[in-house]
């Protein structure tokens, strides 16, 4: 928050004391001076004061997109080992790594929020947070990743470059980086699809069944249709999120359709036509029951894809263990701080 007045109501006094009746007018200061900077368009940061409810729809939202990027390295980290090229195996594991880094972003705008990874992760382990709905069908052949590449990145890129803007400043910041290195994951995609396309029959064919099973778990990515999305009249409110799931999934199918067509694929949808009147494409109904059969868990890859995460956790242990001890052994005062010279294996004098 920017003004002088607005900053000093709003920024909490941890161990203040004040007496009921003060204590109250103080919050609903704090509240105005909340409201004035979500009106204003200004940034909410870590240390400024907050709604309960505004923090913890962060938290979810932030923490599910988190859980979203390091899942989503299962199902494209699956070809790194049978990548066509060199070219395309080092483009490939450069993307999974990115996911990871986004990840990383996400877990510590979390983190300013007051909520630790640990935490966050137990919940993703034990089923108590969700992860993106899109990372739980499984990638078939090489021509996946391609699509995973134009349309995953593509609607992630869509659905993100509003929350750029997002009220919320360490999540907005973290956006614009992770929105620059989608836009690359975006175009290798649809350069790995336009190369299979133009390519033989049986590539071409490979490229076309690709984007016939991605294109409708791909528009569910924006979430359940607005007269069914619990938070974003809400989260729209705090200027968390600054468009409804259909504004976004229609702008997404607008810029897919002339995509698909330089690409040569047809998107499989025969609803698909451009309507003059409301200047957009009309597109057929999704299948809303298999989107939330998917949220609870019956998707087809659910199971692995958490079996698998679990597992990563488990057998990265011993590293959080030793970044841990070096960490501590590092720490201001430490009695244990190793000579300097010595850890670098230097000659000591
Ligand atoms: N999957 O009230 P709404 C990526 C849940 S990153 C699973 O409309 P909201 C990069 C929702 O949480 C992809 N659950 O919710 C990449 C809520 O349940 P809750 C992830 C979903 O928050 C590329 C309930 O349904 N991106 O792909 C989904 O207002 C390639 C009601 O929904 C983000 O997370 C879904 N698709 O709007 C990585 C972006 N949709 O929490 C690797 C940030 C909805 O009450 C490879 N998130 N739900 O239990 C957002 O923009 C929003 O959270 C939405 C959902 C738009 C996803």
């Amino acid at each position: 928050m920017a003004t002088a007045a607005a900053d000093k109501a709003a920024r909490t006094e941890p161990g203040e004391a004040a007496p009921p009746a003060a204590s109250a007018a103080h919050t609903a200061e704090q509240q105005a001076a909340f409201d004035a900077a979500v009106a204003a368009d200004e940034r909410i940061e870590p240390r400024d004061w907050m709604p309960d409810a505004y923090r913890a729809s962060l938290v979810r939202q932030i923490a599910q997109h988190a859980h979203s990027e390091i899942i989503g390295m299962q199902p494209e980290a699956n070809w790194i080992t049978r990548a066509p090229s060199l070219r395309r195996k080092a483009i490939l594991m450069a993307k999974v790594q990115d996911e990871a880094g986004h990840g990383l972003y996400l877990y510590s705008a979390a983190e300013t929020l007051g909520t630790g990874r640990d935490e966050l992760l137990d919940k993703l382990h034990s089923g108590r947070q969700k992860y993106s709905s899109i990372f739980n069908y499984p990638t078939l052949t090489w021509a996946d990743v391609g699509a995973i590449g134009w349309l995953v990145d593509g609607a992630a890129i869509t659905n993100q470059v509003p929350l750029c803007r997002c009220s919320y400043g360490p999540y907005a910041r973290a956006m614009v980086r992770v929105c620059k290195e989608e836009s690359f994951h975006q175009r290798q995609g649809y350069e790995s699809l336009l190369a299979l396309s133009r390519g033989t029959q049986a590539q071409h064919e490979m490229a076309q069944d690709a984007v016939n099973r991605w294109w409708w778990p791909s528009l569910m990515m924006f979430g359940p249709p607005d007269d069914e999305s619990s938070h974003s009249e809400q989260s729209m409110t705090w200027k968390i999120k600054r468009h409804s799931n259909d504004e976004l999934r229609q702008r997404f199918v607008d810029i897919c359709v002339p995509q698909a067509e330089s690409l040569g694929l047809t998107l499989p949808d025969p609803d698909l036509v451009w309507n003059e009147a409301r200047g957009h494409y009309d597109f057929g109904p999704i299948d809303w029951t298999e989107f939330w059969d998917v949220l609870k868990g019956n998707g087809p890859c659910n199971e692995q894809r958490i079996t698998q995460r679990r597992r990563a956790h488990e057998e990265g242990a011993w590293v959080r263990d030793a970044a841990a001890a070096y960490a501590a052994k590092h720490a201001p005062g430490s009695t244990t701080r190793p000579d300097t010279a010595a850890q670098h294996g230097e000659a000591t004098a």
